[in-house]
């Protein structure tokens, strides 16, 4: 028997190692389970070669199947548990891997290891999801999205899971269960999928006016963005960071996406339902495997201790957003994702998030809905990944090693050397122990809040005024975005069977939003709002702003036209120097052209030469692409013209806003769409520099939104 090794010099002495990972030490850890099997054999999970895949083994050529068929047992078996159960919200998304760096601002506000050291970078796996559709909706559906960040730090697994959009649908998490029953597709049928537009949501919502603030940011055009690259991204709730001297302040999280803000338009959306269900995820795929990383900035809003009373709303409530008129946002740190999964379900599906995954010096605040979060997410990984010990599967396997007394339970791998898996002990050494709070690499220690209260199930007063905030967001839009919202609340109160429905929504909410947007959508409804808005109960607060502008989305926009993707319409007998000439003008700039044609047999040139197609016209419709630019060359237009998808492919593009150019005598096809030069955004000149500071221009102001009525009048 060895000596009593328990001693308290012992248990001061060196805790682990230090860890240091950098933006390489997830992909490292994930490569001890990646499997190549270029150049092996076939085997089955017990490592037998397999010599015949084909054919299962029978009683005779045509005889029954024999139960001794292990092979066969095997296969069918592993097969037949394929899926797991899918999120119960969140289930449809589209993950990438990168890395988190600091700047120098943020370790001021915290503690945590991963803001120290500017030169560090903290790998990072992101996944971004629609909430209410199933695992196989579409992406570009009217709905939230997801932004759910894991930082692998060193000390640490945190979990930075928010969403699209800055403010929740409801206050206490006691209501979740009943929101998301009232969103998912109705029990009876199980329809619509990917959508709001149903009447229980808006039953629900038309009863619960604290909903009023985030319903109008869904109703918004931030409801289906072009690319998760122009997304921003929130944290939602108050969190709180903690300094190196114990000085905790609040902090609201925010994603400002490097690209800028940029979202579809509804009916392009909806068209891309059946055109590209994946667009969201084949576009992020596709950028990142041509090396064009999305990124984003990291920024706090900051609020001292003392001036946690200070706004006109309360802090805790997460229906409600701090203008960053009020409190500006700092900028921390840079994330980059850079790097596709080698596989969707050991990666995407697989990783669980939990926003009570916290390291040092960052922690929670008494935020309703936070609070019940960090029961629910914990709880939902056990059934979904099969009991406790999902943290051993390698994407939620934190980077730096990690030892406790936890045993056992379904599919455990760890095989834990020793005796005592208890603590105290003094047989194994006291190992492992515990690591007492320290400003650095300190063990996690809770803010010490004081909290002087009675048990009581009650809602704060200061939670009560449900709509100046959502004013506030109608005020900060812009006139085309207000056109838009007023369409999606007519589009979808049009999905609402039950009059009373559609009646409260018209006559109770919208008049305490906006009476213009109240009349405007019960016109539409043949609904009459009443003349003034109801008397609500405002007692807390009402936002002290008229308008914020970053509350709009055209309120950030890209500084170059990186990324953008024109169409450029080819046919036989297409001026091919002027589509080169044009491809390398955008390719200088980080956008691309890619020729479209009728079908994929080479286009021919007018010089003589061919050029094969990137891709026909119905493969890359117009809702795919930023613009459209027509090529010249006379027998090419001809072509297009004399083809239904060739009009209608500008038709389209004109509809939704985008800007278009024609080339010499591209004008008659032009002309044959009823779309005509000079009008803002559609270019037309012989050559590719007679419109390319125009085009490009136009390009950068991603849509032409002066053409927003007339646009509605195209048939497309
Ligand atoms: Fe979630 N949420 N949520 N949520 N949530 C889940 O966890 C829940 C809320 C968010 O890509 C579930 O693993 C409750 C707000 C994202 O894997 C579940 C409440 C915000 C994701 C769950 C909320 C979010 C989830 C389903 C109110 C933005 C996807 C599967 C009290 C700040 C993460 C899962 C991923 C997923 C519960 C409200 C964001 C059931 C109880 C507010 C991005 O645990």
């Amino acid at each position: 028997m060895a000596n009593n090794p328990y001693t308290e010099s012992n248990r001061d002495a060196a805790h682990d190692t230090e860890c240091h990972s950098d933006d390489d030490s997830k992909s490292d850890l994930l490569e001890a389970y990646r499997s190549d099997a270029e150049g092996h054999d076939l085997r089955t999970n017990q490592g037998t070669r397999i010599a015949d895949d084909h054919n299962s083994l029978k009683a005779g050529e045509r005889g029954p199947t024999l139960l001794e068929d292990f092979v066969f047992r095997e296969k069918m078996n592993h097969f037949d548990h394929e899926r797991i159960p899918e999120r119960i919200v969140h289930a449809r998304g589209a993950a990438a891997h990168g890395y988190f760096q600091p700047y120098k601002a943020a370790a001021r506000y915290s503690r945590a290891g991963l803001f120290k050291d500017t030169s560090r970078k903290t790998p990072v796996f992101v996944r971004f999801s629609t909430v209410q559709g199933g695992r196989g909706s579409n992406d570009t559906v009217r709905d939230v999205r997801g932004f759910a960040v894991k930082f692998y730090t060193d000390e640490g697994n945190w979990d930075l899971v928010g969403n699209n959009m800055p403010v929740f649908f409801i206050q206490d998490a006691m209501k979740f269960p009943d929101f998301v029953h009232a969103v998912k597709p109705e029990p009876h049928n199980e329809i619509p999928q990917g959508q709001s537009a149903h009447d229980t949501f808006w039953d629900f919502v038309s009863l619960m006016p604290e909903s009023a603030h985030m319903v109008l940011w869904t109703m918004s055009d931030r409801a289906f963005p072009r690319h998760y690259r122009y997304m921003e991204g929130f944290g939602v709730h108050t969190f709180r960071l903690i300094d190196r001297e114990g000085k905790a302040r609040f902090v609201k999280f925010h994603w400002k996406p490097l690209a800028g803000t940029h979202s579809l338009i509804w009916d392009e959306a909806q068209k891309l339902w059946g055109r590209d269900p994946d667009f969201n995820r084949r576009e992020m795929w596709g950028d990142i495997e041509n090396g064009d990383a999305l990124e984003w900035e990291l920024g706090i809003q900051v609020v001292e201790e003392d001036d946690e009373h200070a706004f006109d709303i309360d802090i805790l409530d997460p229906t409600k957003l701090i203008p960053e008129e009020q409190v500006a946002v700092t900028p921390i740190g840079k994330m980059v994702l850079d790097r596709n999964p080698d596989n969707y379900f050991a990666e995407t599906e697989q990783v669980a998030f939990n926003p009570g995954n916290v390291v040092p010096g960052i922690d929670f605040s008494n935020d309703p809905l936070l609070q019940g979060r960090l029961f629910s997410y914990l709880d939902t990984q056990m059934l979904r990944l099969g009991g406790p010990n999902f943290h051993e599967i390698p994407i939620n396997q934190p980077v730096c090693p990690f030892h406790n007394h936890q045993r056992d339970a379904p599919h455990r791998q760890t095989i834990n050397k020793g005796q005592a898996s208890y603590e105290p002990n003094s047989i194994d050494g006291g190992w492992p122990t515990e690591t007492p709070p320290a400003p650095e690499n300190g063990g996690f220690e809770s803010y010490n809040e004081r909290i002087d209260a009675h048990k009581i199930r009650a809602r704060s007063e200061s939670f009560g005024d449900h709509y100046s905030q959502a004013r506030l967001f109608w005020h900060s839009q812009s006139e085309v975005e207000q056109e838009h919202i007023i369409a999606a609340y007519t589009f979808e109160l049009s999905k609402v069977e039950r009059p009373w429905i559609r009646e409260r929504v018209i006559q109770n909410i919208l008049p305490n939003i906006d009476m213009e947007l109240a009349r405007r959508v019960g016109e539409a409804h043949g609904i009459e709002p009443p003349d003034h808005a109801p008397a609500v109960k405002e007692e807390f607060g009402k936002s002290a702003l008229d308008s914020s502008a970053a509350l709009s989305l055209l309120h950030r926009q890209q500084p170059d036209i990186r990324y953008r993707k024109v169409a450029i319409l080819v046919a036989n007998g297409v001026d091919g120097e002027q589509v080169e000439a044009l491809q390398k003008k955008l390719e200088e700039e980080g956008a691309a052209g890619l020729t479209i044609a009728p079908s994929m047999a080479p286009v021919s040139t007018l010089q003589g030469g061919s050029l094969t197609p990137d891709a026909m016209l119905n493969g890359l419709p117009s809702v795919t692409m930023d613009a459209v630019v027509v090529a010249g060359g006379v027998d090419s237009v001809a072509t297009l013209t004399g083809m239904g998808l060739g009009l209608y492919y500008v038709q389209e593009a004109y509809k939704h806003l985008k800007p278009i150019a024609g080339l010499g005598d591209a004008r008659n096809l032009l002309d044959a769409a009823g779309i005509s030069a000079p009008e803002e955004g559609i270019m037309q000149a012989d050559s590719v520099d007679g419109i390319y500071a125009d085009f490009r221009e136009a390009l950068l102001g991603h849509r032409v939104w002066s053409r927003d009525a007339k646009a509605n009048q195209m048939p497309a």
